[in-house]
């Protein structure tokens, strides 16, 4: 800097007014020694493989010997250059200490592998990794390998993919390119893009009616009874349900036994959609796009195996959907818009909030409170659901259409640590709720380990700011009022939490 100081570019944040020289004597030397020590440790194992981009790991990764992976990340020592990032992702952020480096690169704490660790998967290691040294396991040449085999293509893509796949491709942060995504997907091959959000609402239904029967029972409760229920737990981010099975299993019950969006669509693409597109379910392949990497892992659970198939084929990041983009020379700010498939393409804003801390509660709310109450809750943005603080509380007053006014106590968590602290609150009696969202990265999936890495301090709020514009825009803002759920039931569910309902959309967990 002007002043003198040497400053690593990697990890130092830039304010206004600095002023920097990166050509200076003392620059260079620092440069060439760092450079000399990088190449003395990594260039006799494997010199091919040596700082190769991230994009070309990505697309030839998983070939070193030491590379550890439990299917969800994976980490690659060789070619770690000892930053720490990672490992303070881990330990700071997300309080998890799974990772440690060691000079020799990064490596899981105490000798292990990976798949022997505590690791929920969130991938936040991801997001600081400057070298592609932790990476998402690529599912990408699964979706090459279908294409050549001429499957039926059908995406998915999360709430929070499309908020934040701009990024990838020269748009703005904060923008909301649905209609470009969808377009671009089209452009790669996919015979159809289908909508996370469209399931999102189906949670609601499912997930809400869950609640709704549980809050009966609890209010005819004493009140000794009641506590002893516990709250009920949303189930739809995969680290979250992997850190309650591995951390806190005699919590295991209060789990919703919704399968999260992703999964439902799976199993409706499987069936309901390819009855209807008359395709056999075996000629289809579903892909879903994520800002996770857990939900690599989340597809391959045998509680969802459904009908002996499996539902979702793979899972690409919102990094990886934008490496294929620019890899095909897409030019995505230019694409022209395109709309999702009928019949399980249309969202409400409720479904589409789910891509942020406190969405799945805002979008139950209006539905829970509207057939608790029979009338709408007074307002359709939910404030105290809103914002990215990592702990919300509120109680919310429903007058029972037929009887008293019952209060029903909510609690938001985002990102691990918080989630783990509220549980150990939650356990020692200090906080008492109904109805908890846990979503295991910060700011929820907005905020996901799969997401764009960004230098920009704000782009949480940017991506947060962009769902709830895209709340706003929808024609309905209620999952019940959404015409094409209406109709699913109608046609194919009969009801929520009907047998077929239990089968399809519903799971167990592993103890
Ligand atoms: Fe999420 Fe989801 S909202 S977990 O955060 O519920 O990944 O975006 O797709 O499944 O819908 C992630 C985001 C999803 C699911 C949805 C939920
Ligand atoms: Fe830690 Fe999450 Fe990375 Fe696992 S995926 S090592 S828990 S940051």
């Amino acid at each position: 800097m002007e002043d003198g100081s040497l400053v690593m570019a990697c990890s130092s944040k830039v304010s206004d007014g600095q002023s920097f020289r990166t050509d200076t004597a003392r620059v260079k030397a620092k440069a060439a020694s760092v450079f000399r020590e990088l190449k003395a440790k990594t260039m006799p194992i494997q010199p091919v493989r040596r700082f190769k981009t991230e994009f070309e790991q990505t697309f030839d990764q998983v070939t070193a010997c030491d590379v550890d992976t439990n299917g969800m990340i994976l980490i690659d020592p060789a070619v770690c250059v000892d930053c720490g990032r990672c490992e303070a992702a881990c330990s700071k952020i997300q309080e998890m200490g799974i990772l440690e480096t060691t000079g020799t690169g990064v490596r899981p704490h105490g000798g292990l592998r990976l798949d022997e660790t505590m690791c929920i998967g969130c991938g936040q290691c991801t997001s600081f990794c400057p070298t592609g040294s932790i990476q998402e396991v690529s599912h990408i040449e699964r979706l090459y390998a279908a294409i050549a085999e001429g499957k039926t293509i059908v995406a998915q893509t999360a709430p929070a993919v499309r908020v934040s796949i701009g990024e990838e491709c020269g748009v703005p942060a904060g923008e909301v390119s649905t209609g470009k995504m969808v377009a671009a997907l089209k452009a790669l091959g996919c015979n159809y893009v289908v909508d996370t959000d469209f399931t999102a609402d189906l949670t609601i239904m499912e997930e809400g009616t869950e609640l709704i029967s549980r809050m009966q029972k609890k209010w005819a409760a004493t009140p000794e009874q009641a506590d002893k229920m516990g709250p009920m737990f949303t189930s739809c981010c995969p680290s979250w349900v992997n850190n309650v099975e591995t951390r806190f299993p005699d919590y295991l019950d209060n789990l919703s036994t919704a399968r999260s969006p992703m999964m439902m669509m799976g199993s409706v693409v499987k069936t309901y959609f390819a009855r209807k597109m008359d395709i056999k379910p075996e000629d289809i392949f579903h892909f879903a796009v994520m800002p996770c990497t857990a939900k690599k892992g989340e597809i391959d659970r045998m509680q969802m195996v459904t009908g002996g198939m499996k539902v979702v084929d793979a899972v690409l990041t919102t990094r990886e959907l934008g490496k294929l983009i620019r890899k095909h020379h897409i030019d995505f700010p230019a694409l022209p818009n395109a709309e999702f498939d009928s019949p399980i393409g249309n969202s409400s804003g409720a479904g589409r909030l789910f891509g942020t801390t406190g969405g799945v509660m805002e979008a139950a709310l209006r539905t829970a409170y509207e057939i608790l109450a029979g009338k709408p809750l007074g307002t359709l943005s939910y404030t105290p659901a809103r914002g990215l603080s990592g702990i919300k509380e509120a109680s919310v007053e429903i007058p029972l259409k037929d009887g008293p006014t019952k209060t029903l106590r909510i609690g938001i968590a985002s990102g691990i640590s918080n989630a783990n602290n509220m549980m150990h609150d939650i356990r020692a009696g200090r906080r008492r709720y109904d109805f908890v969202e846990v979503m295991a990265c910060p700011g929820g999936c907005l905020g996901g380990g799969g997401q764009p890495k960004s230098l920009d301090p704000r782009i949480l709020e940017k991506r947060q700011s962009a769902i709830y514009t895209d709340d706003e825009r929808a024609t309905q803002r209620k999952a019940h009022e959404n015409p094409e759920i209406q109709q699913i039931y109608k046609e194919f569910f009969g009801e929520p939490n009907s047998h077929k309902a239990h089968e399809l959309l519903h799971t167990a967990y592993a103890d």
